[in-house]
C-alpha cells in the first residue's frame, strides 16, 4: 500500500473532483485552488483543511503545474477564516494539538517551490489572510477587507499569522492589526505592503492569471531557486543569506552548462 506521503505524488486534478470544499483545476500549467464554501464566506472547516492537505502536495509534485492561484468562490470572500461554528468541537486539546502537528498545513503551504498567487476578493480574515500570507504575491480586489479577528475571540493567530505577517509587513502594522482586531480595506492593505496590487473586482482573476503567465514565461528552475533564495533568506543573517544566494546561483549555472 502506498504511504500517505507517496499517495500524494500520484494525485491529479481529476482525482480531486470529489472534494466538497475545494475545487482543484489545472489549466495550461496553472493550478487553480478555489476555497468553495461561498455560503459560509469560504470559512475553513476541518473538511476544507483536510482537502487542502491533499491538494497542496499535488501542486508541489505535479510537473504539469508551473504556478498556482488560490481564490475564494463567489464574490464576497476569499475566506472569512476558520469556521467558527466548529470552535470548541475538537475532542480534546491534546488530540487537536496532535492533529495539527501531523497536519502542518501552513508549513506545507510554505514549502511549495513554485510561484503561488493569492487572488483576494472580499473578506480575508483570520486563517483566510493567513493562508494568503503563505503565498508569494497577493492581489486584492477593490472591495477586499483584511483582518486578524483572533484577539476578539480570545485567541492568538494560529494559522501562522503571528510569524508570516511580520515577514510581509512592518512589525508596528502587525501589532496594530493583531491587537485591535480591526479590519482594514484594500487601500490600507496596499499602503502598508500587505498586498502587491489592487484591481477592480471583476478583473481580479484575469489579473492573477496574466501575472501567473508572465511569471511562467521565465525559466522554472530559476524561479524555484529564486523563491528558495527569497523565502529561506528571510530567516538567515545577511552573510549566510548571501552565501546561500551564491550557492544557488552556482548550482543553477552548473545545471545550465550541462545542458
Ligand atoms: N465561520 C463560519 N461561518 C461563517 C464565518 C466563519 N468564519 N464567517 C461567515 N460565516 C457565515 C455566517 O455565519 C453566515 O451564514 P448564514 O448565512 O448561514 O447565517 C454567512 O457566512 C454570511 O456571513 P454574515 O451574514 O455574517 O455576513 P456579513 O456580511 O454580515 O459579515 C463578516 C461578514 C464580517 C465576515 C462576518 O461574517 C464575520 O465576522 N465572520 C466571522 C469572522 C471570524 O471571526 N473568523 C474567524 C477568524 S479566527 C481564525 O481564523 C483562527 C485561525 C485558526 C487556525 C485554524 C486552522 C483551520
Amino acid at each position: 500500500m502506498l504511504s500517505r506521503k507517496n499517495a500524494h505524488r500520484s494525485l491529479k486534478a481529476t482525482d480531486m473532483s470529489a472534494f466538497e470544499n475545494i475545487i482543484y483545476e489545472i489549466s495550461d500549467g496553472i493550478a487553480w485552488i478555489t476555497l468553495n464554501r461561498p455560503k459560509a464566506l469560504n470559512a475553513v472547516n476541518t473538511k476544507m483543511r483536510d482537502e487542502l492537505y491533499e491538494v497542496i502536495p499535488a501542486v508541489k509534485d505535479d510537473p504539469e503545474v508551473r504556478a498556482a492561484i488560490i481564490k475564494g468562490a463567489g464574490d464576497r470572500a476569499f475566506s472569512a477564516g476558520a469556521d467558527i461554528s466548529e470552535f470548541g468541537t475538537a475532542p480534546s486539546q491534546t488530540i487537536a494539538r496532535e492533529v495539527r502537528w501531523e497536519r502542518d498545513l501552513w508549513g506545507m503551504f510554505l514549502s511549495i517551490q513554485k510561484p503561488v498567487i493569492a487572488a483576494i476578493g472580499g473578506f480575508a480574515l483570520g486563517a483566510g489572510i493567513e493562508m494568503a500570507m503563505c503565498c508569494d504575491i497577493r492581489l486584492a480586489s477593490d472591495n477586499a477587507q483584511f483582518g486578524l479577528p483572533e484577539a476578539n475571540l480570545g485567541m492568538v493567530p494560529t494559522a501562522g499569522g503571528s510569524q508570516t505577517m511580520p515577514r510581509v509587513i512592518l512589525h508596528g502594522h502587525v501589532s496594530q492589526i493583531v491587537f485591535t482586531a480591526d479590519r482594514i480595506d484594500a487601500n490600507e492593505a496596499l499602503r502598508i505592503g500587505l498586498v502587491n496590487q489592487i484591481v477592480p473586482k471583476e478583473q481580479l482573476l484575469s489579473a492573477a492569471e496574466s501575472l501567473a503567465r508572465k511569471i511562467m514565461s521565465n525559466n522554472p528552475v530559476a524561479l524555484e531557486y529564486a523563491k528558495a533564495a527569497i523565502t529561506r533568506g528571510l530567516d538567515l543573517p545577511l552573510d549566510q543569506g548571501l552565501e546561500m544566494e551564491t550557492r544557488l546561483a552556482s548550482i543553477l549555472n552548473s545545471q545550465r552548462n550541462r545542458l
